[in-house]
């Protein structure tokens, strides 16, 4: 099954580059093209390889770039170009490139080793068209794209027989040592300028001649030069498919009826197996890795959505995200007390330690380029309790208790430890949270905001849950403690009408929709929230808030007035979060509200192909892929179109499938069990293997 773009547009530079994204778990390479350099957004990402220049924002390190090709008359960005198509193939995750040029004809192929973690590999073909005299520069482009750098303070760079061998060093002193080595059909010569380290030819063609490089480049401080003989391009090929349809075993799941939907599914089910790396000791970022966008940090779009698809798909790499969590817990800690809190309060953006990397000026203003003070990481305390229903979702779906004696129940105890210190006791004997953002980040300095509490009162009711497993670790907080801290957590109950605030005063805010709301912004890019964003004195929220608590926490005495909060609350969404949709697609599907559920299950699936996206929150690009959404959409497929519950182990299924779905299949691991699943309008079939 392959994506394939035929044409070339400037305009779609960026976009192609998330769409044909090549990744392995640990290094990202953009789907760009040999001729392009940083202006065009190479971008070569490392996972958990951070770097902090001088005052900017910390960021995920790019390495130079081993892929550079110049082919005179063979440049899309300088030569008129005949026929041009990118494909990737999903299945295999291998990019290949066709391009017809006067003169030329150029041929690629690339991957970024699913098998050999630390190796990306290309073949580049020129076929001349023509008797002629050609010039062919390749080899490795130290001029590096970084939005907050320059992350190195030292490149050097040797040629070694074909390889060249760079050694950089970072500001944060690490070392980065990259080894490409370049065999080619024909004869070469080197030179380095500028920033291109490059292998040239200048060899007189005949139509038909062709000259083909095939590139090794390995990341790594120890391999030896004379060790790169042994990469053979077929074999590595081969061996990285192979390894790449491992990860396919435990889960796949086809849509019959609706080719569109069943592509976007499988492409978004690509999105999110380039990101698994089962040795991995670090987590997901929001945006993969797709570049430097968002600090390459891990946000709650981990746990709410990505995990919950990662149990159902690969538990290994589950516990892994978790085990990220239970190793930056220092982290958590600090930061709770650095704010005057106890226990454990996650950063909102996490990188490698934990500490907050989230900026007090996450957004700017695109007309005066100004900084715009936000809250984010100071007041969204529902990322702690994330985590801990994360833990909760990952013991329940595989019976893998031992997470919890190797720090997971550590994790919620020093969450649930946090929320009892920022809680306050009011009049009525309540426990109430207040200055706080919800997941609609909107709305800052709100109290009571109705997912975060729902989740706290879920967070503790876990911790209780577990408070046997906890025998080994000393508690910072007693069982009868927490039963008084559970039974006294306020939770906005719905009004007369069934709603539930969002948060106090909620109701009182004006009555205006979202497209309504943008009519009165000076700029398409400007941050509607905030202090001063158009957003705040309104209803109009950014994403689901209400609804995400319903639909992720199924509070089971208020589960009955989703219907009534789904209609209420979806006008005033602008789903200006990618993930939004497949929150609410989830609530219109158990609401019966097909046409809806479907709608917005194609808006999560397909947002990185060229769908809406948004690219800029305020003036500050954030651009990239979405696997919170990719994942969302498969589990607005399971849950909300197909159905999925699970209820005291149990799964069932209850279909709310459009019209025109035939079926829909699925194979997914639950409880350490295989299960084959086929759904229609009539009703569904489970076998477990
Ligand atoms: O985690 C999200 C947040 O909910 C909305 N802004 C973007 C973040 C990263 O995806």
């Amino acid at each position: 099954m392959k994506l394939i773009k035929e044409g070339y547009s400037k305009d779609n530079i960026i976009s192609y580059g998330n769409m044909f994204l090549l990744a392995n778990g640990r290094f990202g390479y953009r789907g760009t093209l040999e001729e392009y350099r940083k202006n065009q957004l190479v971008n070569f990402t490392a996972l958990g390889f951070y770097d902090k220049y001088q005052d900017l924002w910390r960021e995920p390190i790019n390495l130079p770039n081993p892929f550079y090709f110049h082919v005179d008359g063979g440049s899309i960005l300088e030569d008129d170009i005949i026929d041009h198509k990118v494909e990737l193939d999903i299945k295999n995750a291998v990019f290949a490139r066709f391009s017809t040029f006067k003169t030329v004809k150029i041929e690629s192929k690339r991957f970024v080793s699913s098998f050999n973690k630390d190796l990306l590999v290309e073949e580049y073909k020129v076929i001349s068209l023509c008797d002629q005299t050609l010039n062919i520069s390749f080899g490795l482009d130290t001029d590096i794209s970084e939005i907050n750098g320059p992350h190195y303070i030292t490149k050097r760079v040797k040629k070694i027989n074909n390889s060249i061998v760079f050694n950089g060093t970072t500001n944060e002193r690490k070392l980065v040592s990259l080894v490409s080595t370049y065999r080619c059909n024909v004869p070469t010569e080197f030179s380095s300028e500028n920033n291109l380290h490059l292998f040239k030819i200048n060899k007189e063609m005949k139509k038909g001649d062709e000259i083909v490089v095939q590139v090794f480049s390995f990341v790594t401080k120890f391999i030896h030069t004379d060790k790169l003989h042994i990469f053979n391009f077929e074999r590595e090929l081969e061996r990285h498919k192979e390894s790449f349809n491992k990860l396919q075993n435990d889960f796949s799941i086809s849509i019959y009826g609706d080719d569109e939907a069943n592509f976007e599914v499988q492409y978004s089910l690509y999105q999110l197996l380039i990101l698994i790396d089962e040795n991995s000791v670090m987590s997901i970022p929001a945006r993969g890795l797709s570049g430097q966008t968002y600090k390459g940090a891990i946000f709650w779009d981990t746990e709410m959505f990505i995990l919950p698809f990662l149990v159902f798909s690969n538990p290994k790499m589950a516990r892994n995200t978790l085990v990220y969590r239970i190793n930056t817990l220092g982290g958590a800690k600090s930061k709770a007390k650095e704010l005057g809190y106890k226990g454990a309060f996650y950063a909102w953006e996490s990188q490698d330690d934990g500490k907050e990397r989230c900026s007090k000026y996450n957004v700017t203003d695109p007309i005066t380029n100004e900084p715009i003070r936000t809250y984010f990481g100071e007041k969204q305390i529902h990322i702690s309790g994330d985590v801990v229903l994360a833990i909760d979702r990952y013991v329940t779906s595989t019976c893998d208790t031992t997470l919890l004696d190797e720090g997971g129940y550590q994790v919620i105890d020093e969450v649930v430890k946090f929320y009892k210190s920022f809680a306050k006791k009011l009049d009525d004997g309540k426990y109430h949270f207040l200055d706080v953002i919800g997941p609609d980040e909107y709305h800052e300095g709100i109290n009571d905001n109705a997912y975060t509490n729902y989740l706290i009162h879920r967070a503790v009711t876990i911790a209780i849950k577990y408070n046997d497993f906890s025998n080994k670790i000393k508690k910072p907080v007693s069982l009868e403690e927490l039963i008084e801290f559970k039974n006294n957590i306020y939770r906005p109950s719905p009004n007369e009408n069934g709603i539930i605030e969002q948060f106090d005063g909620y109701f009182k805010l004006e009555d205006v929709s979202p497209e309504d709301v943008k009519k009165r912004t000076k700029n398409p890019k400007e941050y509607l929230g905030g202090t001063k964003g158009v957003a705040t004195p309104t209803r109009v929220i950014k994403q689901a808030d209400v609804i995400a608590m319903l639909v992720f926490l199924r509070p089971s005495s208020k589960i009955q007035y989703l219907d009534r909060n789904y209609k209420f609350y979806l006008p005033y969404t602008e789903h200006g979060s990618s993930l939004s949709s497949s929150a609410y697609s989830i609530a219109a599907a158990l609401c019966d509200d097909i046409d809806a559920a479907y709608s917005l299950f194609r808006k999560s699936s397909s947002i990185d192909l060229g769908g809406e996206q948004k690219k800029y929150a305020g003036g500050v690009y954030i651009g990239g892929t979405h696997p919170a959404s990719n994942a969302g959409a498969i589990l607005s497929l399971m849950c909300g179109l197909m159905g999925m519950r699970v209820i005291d182990e149990e799964i069932s299924f209850e279909p709310h499938l459009p019209d025109h779905f035939e079926k829909v299949e699925a194979t997914f691991l639950f409880r350490g069990i295989k299960y084959h699943i086929t759904v229609n309008k009539e009703g569904y079939k489970l076998q477990g293997e």
